[in-house]
């Protein structure tokens, strides 16, 4: 469709904004500020009571970042990344929903933002060209175009357990903990979940509760973060060359900058990659290890190198050896889980209050009126507390009833599996963009330099369809498809397949498997959307 401006005066001149924003954590702020600059007019819809999105949701004790504060920041304004004072390497959760408070303040983005309000459905009008969105508030809002940036970890994952109901303690899933906090003090606590959001929760727990039991179905590995104060000297010597250290960034496969260039780690002498990765071990974080080696997620021998160093560590940490047993993990590639950090993990298992025990040999029956039942064990506990992930990466955008064309379901068209051309937009839903979507990078590193990328990639689109008088884009389903083998053939070459993760899926009992990151690298992904956006931005969005 061309013809006329789109946005203002022309066909979708009507409707109440040039874009509607689902979300208003790091992606949604961001869109905001990036569309309003532009001079596009913006909605921005918000389920919680504050912005922050993934932030302002997970409070439970120990919630961090695992991305060192300096990259897990926006990098769009020399003046915010200057003025603004990280201080801690990584950065817990309530010092991040201060900052994007401040970005909301900083930019003057709340006059776009409504609160308290949860998009139900979003509908696509073929006459008017425009996106209806409906609220359970039961507010409609209409715009030209309609960006999820609902996030990629948003909707909580709750096992179906037999009698919950009938529980007569308390339970919490962490991603939805309550803002005042939860006393803990002198309880039994059970932890259900050994993620990464489980790993930074127990320690904690276990320092407040009476009693903890961790209930593990697969173990994990992780790593210590070695998270500390960061120095005046420290953030002055960062600040002094930001823009420099940001463009890195861009450019690097994970979005994180590195000073590294590894090499394969096939033929390097065991006592030489020992020494490497006690270094990382010592320094700390995910990338010293992940990215000692090259080969490190594609080359199973190289992998298993490292994964044999961590369950050496956890042997030497844990005192009681059938506890450190059931800690270690196998029969998976190191990182093809997500690799979490922690602080003090598996030491915590020392502690003489917690226990730890192995779903595997004795999966949870029920949840009784006083605790856990698996097998013939009933533990009893005041508060049961559920680290069980999300429906992750396509679960916040199908929680919603999004109709395209002739009242095509998102639903239905991801039902075999979910599908977008470069995870942007889904075909049969001209104008809505997805952030973050199945088949971008999403997950697989600094998720804000990718956040970033999709923000300013969508938003020139709009602008560049506005200028041009072009009223709609879309892909097809041949583009959506063949996107999704790349990705799939992608992952294929690595080490990724070879764990049950939330990454394809796995975790949601029921959702279709497929594995959803584009996992060669934000630098590879970028190339292609400048590919794409070189060609211009038309009513066709697909791929060569
Ligand atoms: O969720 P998960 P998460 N019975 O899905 C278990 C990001 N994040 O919230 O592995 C018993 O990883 C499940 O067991 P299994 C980060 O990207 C980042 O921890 O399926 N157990 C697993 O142990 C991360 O990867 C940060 O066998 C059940 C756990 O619950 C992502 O969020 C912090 C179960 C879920 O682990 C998700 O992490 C936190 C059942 N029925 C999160 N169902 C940082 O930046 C599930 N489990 C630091």
């Amino acid at each position: 469709h061309t013809g006329g401006m789109a946005g203002r005066g022309g066909k979708q001149g009507g409707a109440d904004a040039d874009v509607a924003v689902v979300g208003a954590g790091f992606a949604g702020l961001y869109l905001a500020h990036r569309a309003t600059t532009l001079g596009l007019t913006v909605v921005v819809l918000e389920a919680g009571e504050s912005v922050g999105g993934t932030w302002y949701w997970n409070r439970y004790p120990g919630a961090r970042c695992d991305v060192e504060s300096i990259d897990y920041s926006y990098s769009f304004s020399e003046e915010l990344q200057q003025e603004w004072r990280w201080t801690e390497r990584y950065a817990s959760q309530p010092e991040i929903l201060r900052y994007l408070n401040h970005v909301a303040d900083r930019f003057d983005l709340r006059r776009h933002i409504r609160l308290n309000t949860r998009v139900t459905a979003a509908r696509f009008d073929e006459d008017a060209l425009t996106w209806t969105l409906t609220t359970d508030t039961d507010e409609t809002v209409t715009a030209a175009f309609c960006v999820m940036a609902t996030g990629g970890l948003s909707v909580p994952n709750r096992p179906d357990l037999p009698g919950l109901d009938d529980f007569r303690g308390e339970w919490y899933h962490t991603a939805r903990w309550p803002a005042g906090g939860v006393d803990l003090r002198g309880r039994r606590v059970a932890v259900v979940g050994t993620g990464s959001t489980g790993i930074q929760a127990i320690p904690m727990i276990a320092r407040e509760a009476d009693h903890l039991i961790v209930l593990q179905r697969t173990p994990n590995f992780s790593v210590p973060a070695r998270n500390r104060p960061l120095s005046e000297a420290e953030l002055a010597k960062v600040k002094a060359t930001y823009a420099r250290r940001r463009a890195r960034g861009r450019i690097a496969p994970s979005g994180v900058p590195s000073d590294r260039e590894p090499s394969p780690g096939r033929g390097v002498p065991p006592e030489r990659r020992r020494q490497a990765y006690e270094a990382g071990w010592a320094e700390g974080g995910a990338s010293p290890l992940l990215r000692a080696y090259s080969d490190m997620l594609v080359d199973e021998e190289v992998n298993a190198s490292l994964a044999d160093f961590v369950r050496d560590k956890i042997g030497e940490i844990v005192d009681d050896p059938a506890t450190a047993a059931a800690l270690t993990p196998y029969g998976y590639p190191l990182g093809a889980k997500r690799l979490c950090l922690d602080t003090d993990y598996f030491a915590t298992y020392n502690r003489p209050n917690v226990e730890l025990v192995d779903l595997r040999k004795t999966p949870i029956e029920r949840i009784t009126e006083t605790g856990i039942q698996t097998g013939d064990t009933l533990y009893e506990t005041d508060v049961i507390v559920f680290a069980t992930g999300f429906d992750a990466i396509s679960g916040a955008v199908t929680a919603i009833d999004v109709r395209g064309r002739a009242d095509r379901s998102l639903r239905d068209y991801w039902r075999t599996g979910p599908r977008a051309t470069l995870g942007l937009m889904a075909a049969g839903f001209p104008n809505l963009f997805l952030v973050n979507g199945p088949g971008s990078p999403a997950v697989l590193g600094n998720v804000l330099a990718f956040i970033e990328h999709h923000v300013e990639w969508i938003i020139d689109c709009i602008d560049s369809l506005r200028r041009d008088g072009i009223h709609t884009i879309e892909s097809s389903e041949d583009s959506d498809e063949r996107w999704a083998v790349q990705v799939d053939e992608i992952a294929a070459a690595t080490l990724y397949p070879k764990a049950e993760s939330w990454f394809a899926g796995a975790n949601v009992p029921g959702k279709p498997r497929r594995f959803l990151p584009y996992a060669a690298g934000l630098h590879t992904y970028r190339a292609r959307c400048d590919d794409s956006a070189a060609r211009g931005y038309g009513a066709d969005f697909v791929l060569d």
